[in-house]
């Protein structure tokens, strides 16, 4: 009797982890949101159009202003925009056009950056820069020129140390364009020969 009564608690315990054995399985699930950061320091990329700029044959007294202008371009994340400066290493009045004897070299126009001015046919002499167009506030200063040889234009020395000589101010998505020409002229004295020079373009972003 003992013995059956055991039996009946075996019978009854296998059917009770059978019954375990069919309730479902519940699935635990959690979430965890990564949250990315990333800071982007400021850039700034300076390419021009033509780093040559050819005047050709040049006789005293009849101004040349080459075939055309040079387009400035900046991309930059600078919060502030950027500035323009030139110069062209050489000190006193002179320009950077230099004598193929190494020794003669072209004056530098008159005017400042400070105060430019329209280019006087046959009167004004020397290398002179002008700022004819902008896609940010052209600066008044430099005339109402709107092309490379515009007689608006108005024209300054390339100084030796740099100076700006256009400011865009404020962020931009994209490239701003910035052009600039040249024009000459020489006195009748002026050695007869080939000349030639560079003049260093400047863009610096403005941060703050
Ligand atoms: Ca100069």
């Amino acid at each position: 009797m003992l013995l059956m009564v055991n039996k009946i608690k075996l019978l009854i315990l296998t059917v009770f982890v059978a019954a375990i054995s069919v309730t479902p399985t519940v699935i635990f699930a959690e979430t965890e949101t990564v949250t990315l950061t990333a800071t982007v320091n400021v850039a700034l990329a300076l390419t021009i159009s033509s780093a040559n700029y050819s005047f050709g044959s040049l006789i005293p007294g009849s101004p040349v202003k080459g075939s055309g202008g040079i387009d400035v371009f900046v991309e930059t994340s600078a919060p502030n925009g950027y500035t323009l400066a030139i110069h062209d290493s050489v000190g006193g009045t002179d320009s950077a056009l230099l004598h193929s004897d190494a020794t003669t070299r072209i004056a530098d126009f008159t005017s400042t950056i400070a105060s430019p001015s329209v280019w006087s046919s046959g009167t004004s002499k020397g290398l002179g820069l002008t700022v004819y167009s902008a896609d940010t506030s052209k600066e008044a200063k430099w005339g109402t020129g709107t092309t490379y040889n515009d007689a608006n234009n108005a024209y300054v020395a390339v100084p030796q140390t740099a100076s700006i000589i256009h400011s865009s101010a404020g962020y931009k998505a994209g490239i701003d364009t910035t052009s600039i020409a040249f024009i000459l002229d020489v006195p009748p004295s002026q050695k007869t020969g080939n000349y030639s020079g560079t003049t260093i373009i400047t863009a610096t972003a403005v941060l703050e």
